[in-house]
């Protein structure tokens, strides 16, 4: 056992994105006097996936229940109450309703059994074109809506500025004690420090070792770079593009409701800043697979690109040509890809290591981990003082048995784009990669 923690022991982040942010707020929230947040990118970091102009958000309401259902909800709950209550965070809560839709039967199937059962009382039933349209003011929707079938809610959803609200807790973080080192080679963890079975704190590419009592290990998609995850965590890719809106066209579209169909694709209100509206199409993902030496597993290796395959650009048009066909032909200004990792069933992986005493696990987003940002590092501390609830600790535990054999092409639950998990071309395919021109400005 390592020594148990107090509030000032060194706690070393590794990571400074979401879940990291979100933690190191929580920790120093709670009286932690020596919080040390390590990333290669200042903060918000140009690669971090909550480094966006919006995220999907949905309110839920607290439950006890212990099957993965309730757990998946009670933390939902829990997110939402910081959304709402949390001045940290709740500036940038849009609660302007949501619709989410789909196309295949099989795709509507899921669609009923995973959101609409048992609250049908909150949503409308979208059954036309002309239903779909009059969710919004009249010239956003102008589409044909083809074999498209929704339900919406006015309330209870809507979206969050992901980037202000990343910035934000990084902010209040450090306002209340943590340090952040940022910025290569000063914050890039080059390796967990190993010392005795144990994990000991995370060496930088300035040759710096950073001695901790525990070292949380936060950063998202590039975990399994870290340390071995046992064939848990399947880094995936999913991509997004911009278009540029006139000032008469933010106009219109503003405080509009999400749209979600589960096979194409979503678009939220354009950005207020830039007037830029952000597409993602839908699909199951896309790995870089590398083999590995030793293994017949191959692992999905992360690689940043501020650009999107051709064949994702083609869904973004798809998508814009079924519900505003009039920006269909409008170029993308920017684009990129965005890494999550997902667990195979999705549920989060914070947790103790079983064989390093002080090392915290905190991954496996699974492609819904933004919308946790306020709660998330209250989970997170309580699993680095022993105290997470069992219920969560259970859910949340290091589970090899259950991601046994390549499990890399499941689908897990998504549709779209021929529901296959898809190959990244090499970063330097540069045919099969948009080229869209844009001063880097460190964000996306
Ligand atoms: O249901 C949601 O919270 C939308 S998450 C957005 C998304 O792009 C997914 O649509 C995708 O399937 C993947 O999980 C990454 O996140």
């Amino acid at each position: 056992m390592a020594v148990p923690v107090s509030h000032d022991s060194k706690i070393l982040i590794v990571g400074g994105g979401t879940w990291a942010c979100s933690t190191a707020l929580h920790l120093v929230r709670r009286g932690y006097s020596n919080v040390t947040v390590l990333d290669a990118h200042p903060i918000p970091s140009a690669i971090s996936a909550g480094n966006d102009v919006n995220k999907i958000a949905e309110l839920a309401s607290p439950t006890q229940g212990d099957d993965p259902e309730s757990v998946a909800q009670a933390a939902a709950a829990a997110a939402a109450d910081g959304w709402l209550h949390d001045p940290v965070f709740s500036p940038y809560y849009h609660d302007t309703g949501f619709i989410v839709s789909g196309s295949s039967l099989d795709a509507l199937k899921h669609v009923i059994e995973s959101e609409i059962r048992g609250r049908e009382q909150e949503y409308t039933k979208l059954d036309s074109a002309d239903a779909f349209r009059a969710c919004m003011p009249k010239g956003v929707l102008t589409g044909e809506f083809p074999r498209w079938k929704g339900w919406y809610k006015s309330k209870g959803a809507g979206w969050v500025h992901a980037r202000k609200a990343l910035v934000s807790a990084y902010t209040e973080a450090k306002r209340l004690g943590a340090t952040f080192i940022t910025g290569s080679p000063q914050g890039e963890v080059v390796s967990l420090l190993r010392n005795d079975g144990d994990i000991r704190g995370a060496k930088t590419a300035d040759g710096l070792e950073h001695i901790a009592h525990r070292t949380i290990l936060a950063v998202g998609a590039s975990a399994t770079q870290l340390l071995d995850f046992e064939n848990q965590l399947r880094p995936t890719a999913w991509t997004l593009g911009h278009i540029k809106m006139t000032q008469e066209e933010a106009q219109l579209y503003k405080n509009l409701p999400v749209l979600f169909n589960v096979e194409k694709g979503f678009f939220m209100e354009p950005d207020e800043d830039k007037h830029e509206l952000k597409i993602c199409d839908e699909h199951p993902g896309y790995c870089n697979w590398v083999t590995q030496s030793g293994s017949d597993i191959p692992k999905s290796i992360p690689f940043a690109k501020q650009q999107v395959p051709l064949d994702s650009e083609q869904r973004i048009k798809q998508f814009l040509s079924e519900t505003m066909p009039h920006l269909a032909d409008r170029p993308l200004v920017h684009a990129r890809i965005c890494w999550c990792a997902d667990t195979r069933d999705r549920g989060f992986l914070i947790t103790y290591h079983p064989s390093h005493p002080s090392l915290v696990i905190a991954a496996g987003d699974s492609g819904h981990g933004f919308a946790h940002i306020p709660s998330i590092g209250g989970y997170i501390s309580d699993c680095l003082e022993g105290k997470l609830e069992e219920r969560f600790a259970r859910q949340w535990r290091w589970r090899p048995e259950i991601a046994k054999g390549f499990w890399g092409k499941d689908p897990l639950d998504r549709f779209g784009a021929g529901r296959e998990v898809m190959d990244l071309p090499p970063p330097s395919a540069e045919g099969r990669w948009t080229h869209i021109k844009r001063e880097s400005d460190g964000g996306t």
